[in-house]
């Protein structure tokens, strides 16, 4: 009796475990249908030509440097620290403990005396659209960087962000700095980024950020790559502090939906052959990112 109580019952559970398993794959096959268009990987090339010193990771870096003195000199000057721009006094609530004070200090003057400028000017009339930034950074990144390597990636999103705020008031605000170990024998890019939002444990809890940006400094074979639209993306280190946040700027915009145009197109921040020294978007750009401003 006791026994066809047991068996019955083990009977029910089986039943029910058979019927959860046909139901959970049912819904993980439709959040992966949908996940996927999400997810769609854009991935950006490396030029033939003027990326010889971009592709390489840290330890190639390193090893050139002590043989050329040129080199040598240009990562001492993509190491230096350099002030950015700020949108909100938000943007310095969640500085790195070492962040430099004179760097500090001059972004909050050059705020403070912004800020009196545009008020007599201009009348806000849309509220800012704030954007939380969780950076994530490999071994390599971190120690091309040292003790430096936070001020560096939140250096590239301000950067990032200074179009956003002025055409689109979008604010990006870095709220968390974590770390990831990317696999050093990979340089898919997409499966990068894949490890990189597992690892630091994006995918199971965003932690009340909005978007991921991964940074690596290893060598990669791609120079990025970003979900569109998606709200997580991943560069390789470019040796120009100024390239670093372009690059930044441009996956961002992935985020927002916004297209590639090629090597050559309008001129637009999503058109490599601009996308170095152009912080602009073309107006279609501009009217997809206006579209999806809310996005996150
Ligand atoms: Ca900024
Ligand atoms: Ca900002
Ligand atoms: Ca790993
Ligand atoms: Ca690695
Ligand atoms: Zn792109
Ligand atoms: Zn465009």
């Amino acid at each position: 009796m006791i026994a066809n109580r047991k068996l019955g019952l083990s009977l029910l559970l089986g039943a029910m475990l058979l019927v959860s398993m046909a139901f959970v794959p049912a819904v993980n096959a439709a959040d992966n249908a949908t996940k996927e268009y999400q997810d769609e990987d854009i991935l950006e090339p490396w030029f033939e030509n003027g990326d010889e010193l971009n592709r390489l990771s840290t330890d190639e870096l390193r090893a050139l440097a002590e043989q050329n003195e040129t080199v040598r000199k240009m990562l001492e000057e993509d190491k230096k620290l350099e002030p950015v721009q700020i949108e909100t006094l938000e943007d310095l609530e969640n500085l790195p403990d070492n962040y430099p004070e004179d760097k500090k200090r001059a972004e909050i003057e050059n705020f403070t005396s912004k800020s009196i400028g545009q008020q007599s000017s201009t009348i806000q009339t849309e509220t800012t659209n704030t954007v939380n930034v969780w950076i994530v950074a490999d071994e390599e990144y971190r120690s091309h960087f040292g003790s430096d390597w936070q001020t560096a990636a939140h250096d590239a999103i301000e950067g990032a962000d200074d179009a956003f705020y002025i055409d689109h008031n979008i604010n990006f605000v870095v709220g968390k700095y974590s770390t990831w170990d990317s696999t050093d024998s990979e340089d898919n890019t997409s499966l990068l980024l894949d490890e990189a939002e597992l690892e630091s444990g994006w995918t199971s809890n965003q932690q009340g950020m909005d978007m991921l940006a991964v940074f690596t400094n290893q060598d990669t074979d791609h120079r990025g790559v970003s979900e569109r639209p998606g709200d997580a993306w991943l560069m390789k280190h470019q040796i120009s502090a100024s390239w670093d946040w372009h690059l930044a700027q441009h996956e961002a915009s992935h985020n927002y939906n916004c297209p590639d145009h090629g090597y050559f197109g309008p001129i637009c921040i999503m058109t490599y052959v601009n996308m170095m020294d152009e912080e602009n978007w073309c107006v279609d750009c501009d009217q997809t990112i206006e579209t999806n401003r809310n996005h996150f």
